[in-house]
């Protein structure tokens, strides 16, 4: 299949210093005219995308080592998305599935249903945007169970909405002036290496028997849903210790809790499985999907069990554009797309070769303290290797240099101390090799200020 942008070289390439003069003019333009509550992580203007490379509107071409913040796996331009898209556009752009109905909201309910984990009846509900999915699972759990609280974790991301703001942990840019926000909601710790700061290890053993602790000290029984990401995405690529998920599970189990598993940013593929919990072999009671489920197209899901499904009365769950046909159309497209399993072999052919470029920093510099994640979902921690002190500011430093050289990476974590690289799927090895390298360079570079610093108050004590 040929597509418009196959023409688009996979290569690197600095037309100008970066942004360049026609992004610093649109950036111009944009702040007369647009709010300034968006943030931007690298103000470029993008003509053209495709592969693993972002085409500015100066010429530069970028790696994209963000994927729309793990959007487009399939790729920013994918002939079979473009083509069901296109297909559908000729058809209807709309009609509301709540007004008249359409097949492909079915087809995607479907292909969900047969491959989200959980050997049990599934049924699905289909919605725009991830906030959305969270949000209408703790409706769903609340109709199922008939109780109110919501267990979320510290570190948490789950969406901007005052409910799904409520349940991320971070206050700054989340929730900062933005409250108050729905109650009933509780926080418990997750077995992650955070824990390491404190001295103690993140054992699934401990965490567990704090959250137990909590649910008990609440009431377990008042609680109708335990939400977690598998892999923790906006609070820093935290893998929980083996075990936890699966503690969760059997926790959620034993005081009839809903177990909400927040697939957004894991699922479809990203970290080598369509979905990450299936690297502990767990099964929420409900999984949510959004942003690669429908390659760029806005479109998320919640897919679980017939009965918590099937529990809100009819008319009680919707939306107008949920599950729009053309996102669906799209969707269908991502689907055929992972069907020869190239794309998983993918994330982890990323993994290896990212392994085994920035590994060795963990020992190399002593600024990095960990690098972790699983197939194309990776990342850096900068942090004082000896105190585990968040280094905010190395993260900075080092995504602002890769950010000059044409690269595109995303910082992230509680403490803003992590540099994680979402690329697309499709990108190729030697694109991918290249972003890496200059990451590497941009990393040594600081561990290599840093030194300098230290020798130069050595000097000045002496
Ligand atoms: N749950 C696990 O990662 C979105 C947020 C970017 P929406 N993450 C990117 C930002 O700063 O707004 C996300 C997620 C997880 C829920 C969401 C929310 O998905 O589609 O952004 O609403």
């Amino acid at each position: 299949m040929t597509s418009s942008t196959d023409s688009l070289p996979q290569t690197r390439h600095i037309a100008t210093a970066i942004p360049g003069p026609a992004s610093a003019a649109l950036h111009c333009k944009r702040e007369a005219h647009v709010t300034s509550g968006f943030g931007v992580a690298m103000p470029v203007f993008i003509n053209r995308a495709s592969g693993g490379i972002l085409e500015d509107v100066d010429g530069n071409r970028i790696i994209d080592f963000a994927s729309g913040i793990a959007v487009t796996s399939v790729g920013a331009v994918n002939a079979r998305v473009q083509a069901q898209v296109a297909a559908q556009m000729a058809r209807f752009t709309h009609t509301c599935f709540m007004v008249t109905e359409y097949d492909s909201f079915t087809q995607v309910a479907a292909w969900l249903n047969a491959h989200i984990p959980g050997d049990f009846e599934k049924r699905t509900a289909l919605f725009s945007t991830g906030a959305e999915a969270v949000e209408n699972a703790v409706k769903i759990a609340r109709a199922a169970t008939g109780r109110k609280r919501v267990l979320v974790f510290d570190d948490a991301y789950h969406g901007r909405s005052l409910l799904t703001m409520a349940m991320t942990a971070k206050v700054n840019p989340y929730k900062k002036n933005f409250g108050p926000f729905p109650d009933e909601v509780f926080r418990a710790p997750t077995a992650t290496r955070l824990w390491a700061r404190a001295g103690e290890e993140a054992t699934a053993a401990t965490a567990l028997a704090e959250v137990e602790a909590l649910l008990k000290a609440n009431d377990p029984e008042t609680f109708a849903a335990m939400v977690i990401e598998p892999i923790q995405g906006e609070g820093g690529f935290l893998v929980p210790a083996p075990g936890f998920l699966g503690g969760l599970r059997e926790l959620a189990t034993k005081y009839g809790i809903v177990l909400v598993m927040d697939e957004i940013q894991t699922g479809m593929g990203r970290t080598g499985k369509l979905f990450a919990s299936e690297h502990e072999g767990v099964a929420g009671d409900l999984t949510l999907t959004a942003k690669a489920l429908a390659g760029g197209l806005p479109l998320s899901a919640v897919t679980g069990r017939a009965e918590l499904m099937n529990a809100p009365h009819a008319g009680g769950l919707g939306g107008t554009y949920a599950g729009n046909p053309v996102a669906c159309a799209a969707a269908m497209g991502v689907f055929e797309t992972f069907e020869d399993g190239t794309l998983l072999k993918n994330a982890l052919a990323i993994e290896a070769t990212a392994r085994e470029v920035l590994q060795p920093l963990v020992h190399s510099t002593a600024i990095i303290a960990e690098f972790r994640g699983r197939g194309a979902m990776l990342a850096v921690e900068f942090a004082d290797k000896t105190t585990l002190e968040p280094r905010a500011d190395l993260a900075a430093q080092v995504a602002a240099s890769c950010h000059r050289q044409g690269v595109l990476v995303l910082v992230c974590g509680t403490y803003g101390n992590v540099i994680r690289l979402l690329p697309p799927l499709v990108i190729g090895p030697e694109l991918l090799r290249d972003g890496l390298d200059v990451l590497r360079e941009a990393i040594l570079a600081a561990n290599e200020g840093q030194s300098d610093t230290a020798s130069a108050s050595a000097l000045a004590v002496v």
